[in-house]
């Protein structure tokens, strides 16, 4: 099956749906017969990146591997999804320039803070609140919203097929799939 190889990079807050969205995506696309793969905390914190933190500068370094690993993997022919928070423009604007042009769509899963905090599937904002984790994006690190991201999914209060369905017409459009 014809696909052009690109990175999907997914943005957003902890709890916005990045990972389940572009699990949703990736798992649509691979029944479908197109090469992908799927790089999140579950495969790249515990592996490659262990050594990490949170600090800004091992976000920084964190999101500097991924986007190599993303991009030997796009040269490798396949449509690769990354979803980490990646709170900073600059590193995501790195990862850009480590690409060609229109091989980088950033997606920036938009779902409010409040929405995020109230979903806490673990728990993490209630001890961030409470001061019993710092750095905690969004509440006392901060993440700085895309300006032009490719894909913006107003995610607060959308399914996740509906939010597959947006990335999808936006990847027909740009015939890469
Ligand atoms: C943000 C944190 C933190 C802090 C642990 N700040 O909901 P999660 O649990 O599964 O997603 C968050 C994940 C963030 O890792 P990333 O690699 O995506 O971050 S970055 O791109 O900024 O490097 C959260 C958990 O790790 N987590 N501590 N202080 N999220």
């Amino acid at each position: 099956k014809k696909q052009k190889p690109c990175v999907l990079w997914f943005t957003g807050l902890s709890g916005a749906g990045k990972s389940t969205v572009a699990g949703a995506l990736e798992t649509r696309l691979s029944a479908l017969g197109y090469h992908t793969y799927l790089l999140d905390g579950d495969n790249v914190r515990h592996g490659l990146c262990k050594d990490l933190g949170f600090s800004a500068e091992d976000r920084r370094e964190n999101i500097r591997r991924i986007g190599e690993v993303a991009k030997l993997m796009a040269d490798a022919g396949l449509i690769v999804f990354s979803a980490f928070i990646s709170p900073h423009r600059q590193e995501r604007q790195l990862v850009r320039d480590m690409l060609a042009e229109g091989e980088f769509l950033e997606v920036f899963v938009d779902t409010p803070l409040e929405e995020c905090e109230k979903r806490d599937p673990k728990g993490l904002y209630k001890k961030a609140r409470a001061g019993q984790i710092k750095h905690f994006t969004g509440i006392d690190a901060e993440y700085e919203q895309p300006e032009a991201a490719e894909i913006h999914l107003q995610a607060g209060n959308v399914s996740v097929d509906a939010l597959v369905d947006q990335c999808l017409a936006s990847l027909k459009q740009r015939s890469i799939v």
